[in-house]
């Protein structure tokens, strides 16, 4: 048994999105001693960092926000259904008011590392700005999305225009998105996945020319955002409650659950005007609410995919800019669905081009744009809209060691190995919120973040009231969980397609390894097997 000292602070919280936030905030409440730090100079996370024009949520806000919901923030108005990202920063500037929870912060600090010490039973922490530390209970909130992929390409520092990944656009001096004014200039476009298609549109209106820089399509669909109305608002708000809890009884928290039969039980008009009505809804419906097997069956899963195509060889006027933007790699929904605004129409304008990079790639930048076989596109600015390190980048990115300095980077050097996606065995007292192998990555985060971190609370409060102070999973718990998201994930269409909640390691032999980050169960099944654990004492977990 370890022995027992007092560290600087009960626990270490890293990360001031939504969910950080609130598991300090709950900490905090709950009599511990709790710091958090945020590289950011103030809360929001994904909201602080992305600030790109056109990016929004593509959950209902409403059913996104939890503080709202759950009664911290009962007169919380949202102006659309699906808020863009100044509204969801002010969001969760007013919870952090409302917790008072910026008091508890260092901001501007990053976590540069976390050693557990194994005499003391104590994480000594390190940060960025020189300080040391010492905490029982490490908490990671890093998010799923935040350690930005910045592609290598040759000769980019030599690029005379503006070049930023999308999660990085510009500040003014206030702290403001720069206001670029695309108007007379030459824009790239490189990345098109949900944030690439948030973009594209909204530079289009004003760029003198958008090269989008495509290396694979995506399947997209509609939007449909709205403004709501003040009577509109009124009634959600009258039903915070229930929508909350609907919300809970969902796969995913969004506020939709999957059609009862299969594609091939109905007709095939049926399934036409079934897919109609869909497209035509408002927010994830088509992916979500969709035949309960399309992520199961190729078959059904390609009666939407044919669909999706049709409408993208209607809305798209030239044949052969259509066929470039119908993917043939991936079935529907095994990559993250963006959900776009007027997105296969700004093709249709003369002042956009579509640059297939996989036939025709980049081979380095130059000082005036990029350089594509003997030509070169010439570029004022470049947005790499080329996505995220997903969900253990950023862990990848702190130096981890656990017991006997064992580094938690080559413990999950081929995927990650978990109990409930929050512990791993030779790291205790290490929570990874929203982390890899638990429910709350695949899922609308907003909620089932801030689930988690109830959860957390509790086990911690269990663990102090009976004097235990040191928590891992016991390894059969760890490996019969880790097999079993495995396991479940190999048994859909998702698992066959690279995306961000996939991690490919080549090893020197050759081979490669595929594994997921993410658990798929569903975040009713996950809760209610955390709440078994819970209930029969922490079960799986080796406290003391
Ligand atoms: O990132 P992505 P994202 N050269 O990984 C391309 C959330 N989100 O930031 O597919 C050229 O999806 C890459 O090409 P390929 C949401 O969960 C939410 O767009 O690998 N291209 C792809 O096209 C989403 O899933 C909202 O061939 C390169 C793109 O860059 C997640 O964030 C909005 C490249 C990356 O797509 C990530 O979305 C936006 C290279 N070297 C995002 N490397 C909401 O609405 C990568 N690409 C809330």
């Amino acid at each position: 048994m370890p022995n027992k000292i007092a560290p600087d602070f009960d626990a270490l919280v890293i990360g001031a999105g939504v969910t950080g936030i609130y598991q300090t905030y709950l900490l905090d409440q709950n009599g511990m001693s709790v710091l958090g730090v945020d590289a950011a100079e103030d809360v929001g996370g994904t909201w602080y960092w992305n600030r790109y024009p056109g990016c929004r949520l593509d959950t209902e806000s409403y059913a996104y926000g939890y503080f709202a919901l759950k009664g911290i923030m009962p007169d919380w108005t949202w102006s659309e259904n699906f808020a863009a990202q100044p509204e969801m920063l002010r969001y969760v500037n007013a919870a952090a008011d409302k917790m008072d929870i910026r008091r508890l912060y260092k901001f501007k600090t990053k976590v540069v590392s976390a050693l557990y010490n194994d005499d003391a039973n104590v994480w000594d922490i390190k940060l960025d700005d020189g300080t040391d530390l010492s905490c029982r209970y490490l908490i990671s909130a890093t998010g799923p999305l935040s350690a930005s992929n910045m592609p290598d390409y040759k000769g980019i520092d030599t690029f005379q225009g503006e070049a930023f990944h999308s999660s990085r656009w510009p500040r003014d001096q206030d702290g403001k998105a720069k206001n670029i004014d695309f108007a007379g200039k030459r824009v790239g476009v490189i990345g098109t996945g949900a944030t690439g298609v948030q973009i594209i549109p909204i530079v289009a209106e004003t760029a003198q020319d958008l090269f989008v820089f495509q290396r694979t399509p995506n399947w997209c669909t509609p939007l449909g955002n709205s403004a709501l109305s003040t009577e509109e608002m009124d009634l959600i708000r009258r039903r915070f409650p229930t929508i909350l809890e609907y919300v809970k009884t969902t796969p995913t928290a969004f506020p939709y659950h999957r059609d009862n039969r299969k594609a091939s039980e109905v007709s095939e008009e049926e399934r036409t005007a079934f897919f109609e009505d869909l497209y035509d809804r408002p927010g994830y419906g088509i992916w979500l609410s969709g035949f309960r097997d399309l992520l199961m069956s190729k078959d059904s899963n390609k009666f939407l995919a044919d669909f999706v195509a049709k409408k993208i060889r209607q809305r798209v006027h030239d044949p052969k800019v259509a066929e470039k933007l119908i993917p043939v790699d991936h079935p529907f929904g095994a990559k993250r669905v963006p959900m776009e605004t007027n997105y296969y129409e700004t093709y249709n304008r003369e002042n956009v081009h579509l640059v297939d990079i996989k036939e025709s790639p980049i081979d380095e930048f130059v000082e005036g744009g990029a350089k594509i076989g003997n030509e070169i596109c010439e570029l004022d600015v470049i947005i790499f809209a080329t996505g995220f390190d997903g969900v253990t980048g950023s862990l990848d990115r702190i130096d981890i060691r656990g017991h006997r300095g064992q580094r938690l980077i080559d413990a999950w050097a081929e995927g990650p190995s978990t109990f409930l996606g929050l512990q791993a065995k030779g790291f205790p007292n290490f929570f990874t919120l929203v982390g890899p192998h638990n429910g709350s990555a695949f899922c609308n985060v907003g909620v089932c973040g801030a689930l988690q971190a109830e959860w957390v609370t509790r086990m911690l409060l269990y663990m102090n009231a009976r004097g235990f102070t040191y928590a891992q999973p016991k390894q059969a718990a760890e490996d019969e969980w880790t097999n079993a998201v495995y396991a479940d994930f190999a048994r859909t269409l998702m698992a066959d397609t690279n995306a961000w909640w996939i991690k490919v390691t080549n090893k020197p032999d050759g081979t490669v390894v595929r594994r997921t980050l993410v658990y798929v169960g569903g975040g009713p099944e996950y809760r209610k097997r955390c709440e078994e654990v819970a209930y029969n004492g922490y079960e799986g977990f080796e406290l003391s």
